[in-house]
């Protein structure tokens, strides 16, 4: 089922006994197939008949990245090796890599619900979509690419590496969609703009994530290519993309709730957030055969609403992403997320969503250096003399962070371009 229309939307109690059944069924799933499961569950004193419904998932514990880490590679695998088909991992910056295996099944899955999404972005059987997220053990390429092969698009795979074939394609193809990282399309915006190729492209839409990004981004990038971006969001250990995305209402990602059940938490004290308020988002896969998580702990900042969307469906949607909770510097003793500097950036109309933040320990204290590019439109001989520019942002980065930071503006095209997820942050205090 791709759900397009309001009338093919189950009510919020049709979707909680739904969640319940199939939670109830997880639970004896892992129990007697995840060793690591049944004995934190024997340790908590609990059975699986304990949990009756959806409201028993608090009984339940929360499984981390160093979890499937200690049962690196395939420990928390709940089926034989024989039925897994696929294999995808994600490295992150330490330690060994994640491990996820899929199921003919799980595979089913992940392309209906990364269809779902893209069908919400209005990508249909006549589109042309061009995917360049990278193909290979990330999940972006591959998954994105199975889901809009089951709407009946015309894939093209493009993967990253060769961003000027991937325009010159662009135009030659007449390619209507892209899924990409924001960066990455970013990135291409320009190539096409140097080239003069944008009022060549026929493409009406974007999916982009795998990485934060704000919405004057996401807003900038839907006017300079007159498309519709929107945010798509997963992660590998839970599937890939396509757990949620947003609308052409833009007012939040709706989650396939039906596979992965949502809950946001106060990292601190590990209990649940009202709706609305910010917190660590945490999942439970309910239809999961090669690897089910309970209580997967995301690390992701976000938050939750169950309102009715302005399109009528009745999925929980997440806000837009504040970033990680190990994303977070600690700078003279201030907790700075790289988010809050992208949105302080992106207050001023002078600058492109091109920064770099190096954070260094100068005599025992902390310094702050902000690199941004400033927007080739605002390029003049005047902003050349910058004081007053960097005055500006100066103030905004400290009413954002409460520091000061020292601000260097560049010229455009100065810093290294992403093709896949953007490095904002060199944090020098690490080598020491
Ligand atoms: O990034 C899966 C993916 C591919 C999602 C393509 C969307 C598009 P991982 O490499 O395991 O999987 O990284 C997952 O990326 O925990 C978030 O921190 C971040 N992330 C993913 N999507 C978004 C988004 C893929 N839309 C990690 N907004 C997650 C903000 C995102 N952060």
């Amino acid at each position: 089922m791709i759900w397009n229309k309001t009338k093919e939307c189950m009510s919020r109690d049709e979707m909680s006994a739904l969640q319940s059944a199939r939670l109830v069924k997880t639970v004896d799933y892992v129990y007697h197939n995840v060793p690591f499961y049944r004995e934190k569950m024997q340790q908590l004193g609990l059975l699986p008949g304990d949990i009756k419904g959806i409201e028993d998932i608090v009984k339940l514990p929360f499984t981390t990245k160093d979890d499937l880490r200690d049962n690196y590679p395939f420990g928390l695998f709940a089926v034989p090796d024989s039925q897994i088909v696929r294999i995808h991992a994600s490295s992150g910056t330490t330690g060994k890599p994640t491990v996820v295996g899929y199921t003919r099944k799980d595979l089913d899955i992940w392309s209906e619900c990364v269809a779902r999404c893209l069908t919400m972005a209005g990508v249909t059987n006549k589109d042309i979509v061009q995917v360049a997220y990278g193909y290979g053990l990330f999940t972006g390429g591959l998954g994105a690419h199975s889901g809009a092969e089951k709407i009946g698009a015309m894939v093209v795979p493009m993967s990253t590496g060769n961003s000027k074939k991937l325009t010159t394609l662009m135009v030659d193809f007449g390619a209507t969609a892209i899924c990409c990282t924001p960066s990455y399309l970013l990135h291409i915006s320009e190539i096409l703009k140097a080239e003069g190729l944008l009022d060549k492209i026929k493409i009406k839409s974007a999916i982009c994530g795998a990485e934060p990004w704000t919405e004057e981004m996401r807003i900038d990038l839907e006017k300079s290519l007159n498309i519709h971006a929107h945010d798509i969001y997963g992660l590998s250990e839970v599937m890939g993309p396509g757990v949620a995305c947003d609308c052409i209402y833009h007012k939040g990602l709706h989650v396939c709730e039906d596979h992965f059940y949502p809950e946001i938490i106060n990292s601190a004290t590990m209990q649940p957030q009202k709706q609305g308020e910010l917190g660590e988002l945490v999942f439970t896969t309910i239809t999961k055969e090669g690897l089910p998580l309970l209580r997967y702990r995301t690390k992701d900042l976000t938050t939750i609403d169950y309102s009715v969307c302005d399109c009528g469906r009745t999925s929980a949607r997440l806000g837009r992403f504040k970033g990680r909770v190990d994303d977070m510097l600690i700078i003279r003793g201030v907790n700075v997320f790289p988010s809050q500097v992208e949105a302080a950036l992106a207050e001023v109309k002078e600058l492109s969503h091109h920064y770099m933040m190096i954070v260094d320990r100068v005599n025992n204290l902390d310094t702050l250096e902000i690199q941004v590019e400033v927007n080739p439109e605002y390029l003049t001989d005047e902003i050349r003399g910058i004081e007053k520019l960097t005055a500006k942002i100066g103030h905004v980065i400290n009413q954002a962070l409460g520091l000061n930071a020292k601000i260097k503006i560049v010229e455009p095209m100065t810093l290294k371009r992403s093709e896949g997820k953007a490095v904002h942050v060199i944090d020098n205090r690490k080598l020491y």
